[in-house]
């Protein structure tokens, strides 16, 4: 693989990394290699693949140029020496556990994770054997009583999806790391590696949602582990090509690839966007309670601007009057778009309690921090004053609103609400 664009930077590297036209009959875009199989020159060359004694592409559960192509980028933007592809976030994540945990093992989970990894912890690999114990992972003193010699991972998300909970990825992993044959695994999927790079921070796994931003036009399902050699190819022999079989297709990976050269710029526009949003939602009388990133009111701001490079795409928040007002305003929305997924060019708006979340139970959601009323937004890519536009006149469809009583945000806010009624 060419990798001379090493020393480029983020973007250069989404576009170019691991690629030359000159090597592929100056085909600026990748080619597909759409086939499941491949040639042996000779049987002993089949039989050296099959051993691990040659790296040739053999079959495409194992590796196949275009995944390869794809897996190299995202291992250099991850700063992460390998990567695997899969068919989907959960055929990441769940290839990751079955990989390196083992009945007897026990595994440290973030209080808050999305509906089917906290599935797959209880109903899946916590019934065969590996005890599940979620920890407030914001407490370093539970994170120590918690560990033992029986730890095996210590797994989160940040921002946890929906209620945006941060952990502090170099904290964490510093005192998990204390224990030996401990791996800190981080769900990136709300950041991508533009907002946020975990292994830098101490994470020994990365795993994505592909789905999602990486993507970022919601049109294929998939998935990717990043680690250092040693771990990838674990997850690969292991966890991809015996364990679930979850491997991602070729198209898909180019779709991804064409996805990934456009993602800080979209990047850059889900976090100037949502920021608008959540300002709006935070100067509404309707509105509770926001949570987001980028605002000062957010719990743990501090380590928001340390941690990650913008706030991100995602909002959570919780109207007076509870699920009742917030079924009522996801209702009256025009422009966002009601369904679940994230990182889309559209914006979306979901009820985790009754979609995303619903895996866990109304009691499992309370001790959880998922609280029933609580709108997720995925902030889209739109015209910041139609989006505003938009949510303004679903907040003023609820219970004791009155439309135009909008209290004063911030100067860049008021400018916003100006230019959305000026377009309405
Ligand atoms: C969702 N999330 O709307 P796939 N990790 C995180 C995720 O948010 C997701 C996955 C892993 C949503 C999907 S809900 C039916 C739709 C943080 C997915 C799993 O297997 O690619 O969907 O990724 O929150």
């Amino acid at each position: 693989m060419n990798n001379k664009h090493n020393a480029f930077g983020f973007s250069t590297r989404a576009i170019h990394h691991g690629y030359d036209p000159k090597d592929h009959h100056g085909a600026l875009v990748p080619p597909i290699y759409l086939s499941a199989t491949f040639a042996f020159p000779t049987a002993e060359y089949g039989a050296a693949c099959f051993a691990g004694e040659a790296d040739g592409h053999f079959y495409t559960r194992i590796s196949n140029p275009t995944l390869a192509l794809l897996e190299s980028r995202m291992a250099t933007l991850e700063n992460g020496e390998a990567a695997v592809a899969f068919s989907s976030g959960m055929g990441a994540i769940a290839a990751t556990f079955w990989t390196l945990l083992r009945p007897g093992d026990e595994v440290i989970v973030s209080q808050t994770l999305y509906g089917c990894t906290f599935a797959l912890l209880h109903h899946g690999i916590g019934e065969f054997g590996i005890k599940v114990r979620h920890v407030d992972l914001t407490d370093l003193a539970a994170l120590q009583a918690a560990l033992c010699p029986a730890t095996r991972m210590v797994y989160c998300e940040t921002p946890a999806n929906p209620n945006l909970q941060l952990v502090d990825i170099a904290a964490v992993a510093a005192l998990a790391h204390q224990q030996p044959n401990v791996t800190v695994v981080v769900d990136n999927t709300y950041c991508t590696p533009y907002l946020q790079r975990p292994l830098d921070l101490g994470a020994d796994v990365v795993v994505h949602s592909a789905t999602k931003y990486l993507s970022g036009h919601g049109d294929i399902t998939a998935g990717i582990a990043v680690s250092n050699q040693a771990l990838a190819q674990r997850i690969r022999l292991q966890g991809l090509k015996d364990l679930t079989g979850a491997v991602m297709s070729p198209q898909d990976a180019s779709l991804l690839m064409r996805g990934l050269k456009t993602l800080a710029l979209r990047m850059d526009r889900h976090c100037s966007n949502a920021q608008a949003v959540a300002e709006a939602l935070q100067a509404h009388p309707a509105v509770e309670r926001v949570t987001y990133p980028g605002l000062r009111s957010f719990a743990q701001y501090e380590l928001a601007t340390r941690q990650m490079k913008m706030p991100g795409g995602m909002i959570a928040f919780e109207l007076k009057g509870g699920m009742e007002t917030g079924r009522r305003f996801m209702n009256a929305l025009k422009l966002f778009t009601r369904a679940v997924s994230l990182g889309d060019a559209e914006s979306l708006a979901q009820h985790p309690a009754s979609m995303t979340h619903s895996t866990y139970t109304p009691e499992e959601r309370a001790r959880h921090g998922i609280s029933e009323g609580l709108v997720r937004l995925s902030v889209g890519l739109e015209d910041v004053a139609d989006l505003l536009a938009d949510v303004q006149q679903a907040l003023a469809t609820c219970n004791g609103t009155l439309p135009g009583r909008v209290r004063k945000a911030s100067a860049s806010n008021a400018a916003h609400t100006r230019a959305a009624s000026a377009r309405a």
